[in-house]
């Protein structure tokens, strides 16, 4: 527990904001949307470390009308007392020293602020204002900043009150953000991903733009969280949960698991002191290895592996895992440049120990369903080594691979240089038409689609594969799907979606990159998927010696510059879709390496995509169109989406 005989000494003054506005992509990674939101992230991790500590077991997030998003929590309130070295308030220097929130929390596990947080001071420091309510010994202490950090009113008591709790409202600078408006989806993702990892804490988002609430709160924090992901999945077991806490370090390990039929791949989720280890580690590397020994075992001692051991992997296809880790301070250590992947050497053994011997239990209690598991292992092994000897056979023969049969739709790449090809796959007949012209033979590649692809959410392998858009795509990119998808087969570098700008387009999109994300899931995590973006405008008009002088334009801001390039007398295109751009005009906008904007598809953050996947491609339609409506907006780089190239 935290301890209470805190004294406003105990901050370190350390520096001023002036560096963070200088530099705000130092602190929040990134001026775009992802760096607008760490704005709210600072503040709320600070509520949730409250709670965590046993403080309060309500926060709240509201987004304001004016742009502003404030965060209230129940919790003792910051202090107020003045810090003597300093003259300043404790709740002061939170606001005006960077990294000062974490020098006062004692709580035993050191959680999301405390570990890489970079702390309040970076939100005020990027904000128009910063307005701080402090609910505490029955007084209401206001204090607010303007203009990046700028003490405009000090603090002051205003009045009484019987409540306790901190009130943030902030306003984030337009001048630093490329975009300062806050998207509830993300916002609420965040919140719905807290409240999995924190039973009994309810995380509540109000968004007055529009006049919702929504809530979470789970009882059973992470079999609710693996219902949630595994929702439109054909399920071969129940959830599978276990807990222990190690006597010698006072790790404290839960986790969370499902097996689901029709599923290829392995989906990890795993956290260290509720915040995301998106690089695995230690704690990872003990679940993989008691999982199998205890699989092994368990198969062994029922005489029904033959004398074959499973592979890791063969146990784990189609496994939901979520790891969730508590340690303390003095064992904790990360790694890597983010800091994403846990160090610490104890938790090999930790983990390792406490699902072999659970779930060893697990399945000697529960035979019938262990049977079921080992069988679905049984057929994953089986596969794998079918695969492999075809494999072998291919190249022992010497024979020159067969030449796969190729759709009569695809207009191939002339060049066998497979690294430097590009897939086009293009929505439409007559876009497919001008991309076939405007294409650069030797590396470029067109496969035209018709209509909208199947949802692959939820269908089986047999509807897919009779499917022939998909089976298309799948011959095409030649290099397998599913459980056989050999990522050193492909035919393409890239694999570019070019669709219009609309929302068809963007759920055209959606609906392939689902597919990718079931069927040839590495094929988005090593990079090789692209998004083409096409303009919304060109600018252009005829010089006396009919001259064409022209722009295109990829926003409104870049309209207006393109407007002023051309000069007085220009006329413009919109461009609804695609069809509407000749050959030369896809080519040189949205197609030629020199000049087109290409996004790369990342999943650098799998829970808000599983999410997406859920409510944009489950079986609820109301789902969906209310989230299109809310969020397609193609003036944005979405963030299923990341890294503009
Ligand atoms: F940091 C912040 F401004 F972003 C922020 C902090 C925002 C919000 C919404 C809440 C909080 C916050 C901080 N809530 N609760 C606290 N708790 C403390 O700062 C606190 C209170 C009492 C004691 C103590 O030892 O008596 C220690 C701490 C760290």
């Amino acid at each position: 527990m935290a301890n209470s005989n805190y004294t406003a000494d105990d901050i370190h003054v350390l520096q001023g904001l002036e560096g963070v506005r200088k530099r705000p992509a130092m602190y929040i990674g990134s001026t775009n949307a992802t760096g607008l939101h760490h704005l709210v992230w600072e503040v709320v991790d600070n509520a949730v470390d409250e709670a965590l500590s046993g403080y309060g077991n309500v926060i709240t997030v509201t987004i304001h009308k004016d742009g502003s998003v404030s965060v209230l929590d129940e919790g003792r309130g910051i202090p107020v007392g003045i810090n003597k070295e300093t003259g300043k308030s404790a709740v002061d220097l939170v606001f005006s020293e960077l990294h000062a929130g974490g020098k006062f929390n004692s709580a035993v596990y050191k959680s999301a602020a405390g570990l890489h947080g970079v702390g309040a001071s970076v939100t005020n420091a990027l904000s128009e204002y910063c307005d701080v309510t402090v609910f505490r010994d029955g007084n209401i202490n206001h204090i607010r900043y303007e203009n990046g950090g700028h003490l405009v009113t000090p603090l002051e008591v205003t009045g009484q009150t019987r409540k306790h709790g901190t009130l943030v409202r902030f306003k984030p600078d337009a001048t630093i953000f490329t975009t300062v408006e806050f998207k509830a989806d993300i916002i609420s993702s965040h919140l719905q991903e807290s409240a999995f990892l924190m039973k009994g804490v309810h995380f509540v988002l109000i968004d007055e733009r529009v006049n919702t609430r929504d809530e979470f709160y789970y009882q059973n924090g992470l079999v609710e969280y693996i219902n949630n992901i595994n929702m439109n999945k054909n399920h071969l077991t129940p959830v599978m949960s276990f807990s222990d806490v190690d006597s010698e370090t006072n790790i404290d390990v839960e986790i969370a698991m499902q097996f689901c039929n029709e599923d290829y791949n392995e989906t990890t989720y795993s956290y260290v002191n509720n915040v995301r280890t998106r690089d695995g580690g230690t704690h990872e590397t003990g679940f993989r290895a008691g999982l199998t020994k205890a699989v092994n075992d368990f198969g062994e001692q029922q005489n029904i592996l033959k004398g074959k051991k499973l592979e890791g992997n063969d146990i784990r296809e189609g496994l939901t895992t979520i790891i969730a880790l508590k340690i303390p301070e003095a064992y904790l250590e990360f790694e890597g440049q983010t800091k994403g992947k846990l160090g610490t050497p104890q938790a090999v053994t930790v983990v390792s120990n406490i699902i072999y011997n659970k779930f060893s239990y697990y399945l000697l209690e529960n035979k019938e369903l262990a049977m079921r598991i080992i069988k679905k292992c049984l057929d994953s092994q089986a596969a794998r080594i079918a695969a492999r000897k075809a494999k072998e056979e291919v190249r022992s023969s010497k024979k020159v691979k067969q030449e796969v049969i190729l759709s009569d739709k695809l207009t191939p790449a002339q060049s066998k240089d497979y690294k430097k090809n590009e897939l086009f796959i293009v929505e439409g007949d007559s876009a497919g038409g001008s991309a076939k012209k405007g294409r650069d033979r030797l590396h470029q590649a067109i496969l035209p689609l018709r209509g909208k692809p199947l949802n692959t959410d939820s269908i089986s392998m047999d509807r897919l594969l009779h499917n022939e858009e998909f089976a298309t795509v799948i011959n095409t990119i030649g290099a397998g799907f599913g459980q056989s998808f050999d990522i050193e087969d492909i035919h393409y570098g890239k694999i570019i979606i070019m669709t219009d700008a609309d929302t068809d387009g963007a759920h055209i999109q959606t609906l392939l990159l689902t597919f990718f994300y079931h069927y040839m899931r590495e094929l988005i995590t090593s990079g090789h998927v692209y998004i083409a973006v096409p303009p919304l405008y060109r600018v252009y008009k005829e010089d006396k010696s009919h001259k064409v002088i022209q722009r295109y334009a990829w926003s409104d801001a870049e309209l207006d510059e393109a407007k002023k390039y051309v000069g007085a007398g220009y006329k413009i295109n919109r461009y609804k879709g695609l069809g509407e751009m000749d050959a030369v005009q896809l080519k040189e906008t949205t197609m030629d390496p020199k000049s087109r904007l290409l996004i790369q598809v990342d999943i650098e953050d799998p829970f808000l995509v599983e999410r997406r996947v859920n409510v944009l491609m489950g079986k609820d339609t109301s789902l969906r169109k209310k989230w299109v409506e809310d969020n397609v907006d193609f003036n944005e780089v979405d963030t299923f989406i990341k890294e503009v190239k």
